[in-house]
């Protein structure tokens, strides 16, 4: 067979633009493909929802490919293992309550497993912005990366979802637009960002679950991102939390929207 080079080029856009099309609606917009996120848009998709990831960088992962340090070795607790078992991510244990993965394995495996639940991710894409109205934030602003790092002035498209996952990590990006944008309305103690606290494993993986919460109307916050907005300690390179926490935010908004 003799290959036509447009042919192939035919494929790719068509292939993509069906796909964007299709994605301009969806029941669940997350925002960053970390851990967290990734965990949610695996329980998401595999309860038949229609769930979209748009992830700044070429690559999807966030911070555990690096492990601690670029020790490319990942920390979980028992709660943490038992999802990296239904992933089929192999794990070793340490010590009582501890264990080990490799942090490889572990992305890789959480993004495939994700993408064949039926998870869409679009990366190279930004969230610049979103959009908010009397009912909450229903959707997203987006533009390449491209675009962004080059600081052109192009404006931005939309896509409308039902339900927003900031999983954005230390930057909270989508609940700081909020912020900027309406002032202090979150559902926060002063309606505001409360911040990152200082390193402390603990405390910082207890209050990950209970600070993972729909912080403004139809906007919810998991990961790295919820502690941040909710103003917890960071917890270094254990990432049972944030796993817990993607299944976490995808059980409450499967509630709400079933
Ligand atoms: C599109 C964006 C935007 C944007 C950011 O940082 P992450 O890995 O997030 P989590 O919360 O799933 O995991 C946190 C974990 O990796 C970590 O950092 C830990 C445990 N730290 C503890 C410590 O003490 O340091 O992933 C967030 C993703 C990244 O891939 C970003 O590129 C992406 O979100 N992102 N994507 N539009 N505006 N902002």
């Amino acid at each position: 067979m003799k290959l036509d080079d447009i042919k192939i080029s035919r494929a790719i856009v068509e292939g993509y633009m069906e796909e964007l099309l299709d994605y301009m609606e969806m029941d669940v917009a997350i925002g960053g493909g970390g851990p967290s996120g990734l965990t949610a848009g695996y329980y998401l998709a595999r309860a038949g929802l229609k769930v979209a990831l748009f992830e700044r960088k070429l690559s999807i992962g966030g911070g555990m490919w690096g492990g601690g340090m670029m020790f490319n070795k990942i920390v979980v607790q028992d709660e943490g293992k038992e999802i990296l078992d239904e992933f089929g991510v192999r794990s070793k244990p340490y010590d009582e309550g501890y264990h080990v993965a490799d942090s490889v394995e572990a992305t890789s495996t959480l993004c495939s497993r994700a993408c064949q639940a039926g998870l869409k991710i679009f990366n190279l894409m930004s969230i610049e912005d979103v959009m908010i109205r009397d009912e909450g934030i229903t959707g997203l602003v987006l533009n390449w990366s491209s675009v962004e790092m080059a600081g052109l002035h192009v404006d931005p498209l939309t896509v409308r979802a039902g339900a927003v996952i900031d999983a954005t990590g230390h930057d909270c990006e989508i609940v700081k637009v909020v912020e900027r944008k309406i002032g202090p309305e979150l559902n926060t103690p002063d309606g505001r960002i409360q911040g990152e606290r200082s390193m402390w494993a603990d405390v910082g993986e207890a209050a990950l679950i209970d600070n993972t919460r729909e912080v403004y109307p139809n906007l919810y916050v998991a990961g790295m991102a919820s502690n941040a907005v909710y103003g917890a300690p960071r917890m270094g390179p254990i990432f049972g939390g944030m796993l817990v926490s993607g299944r976490r935010v995808a059980e409450m908004i499967i509630e709400k929207l079933k």
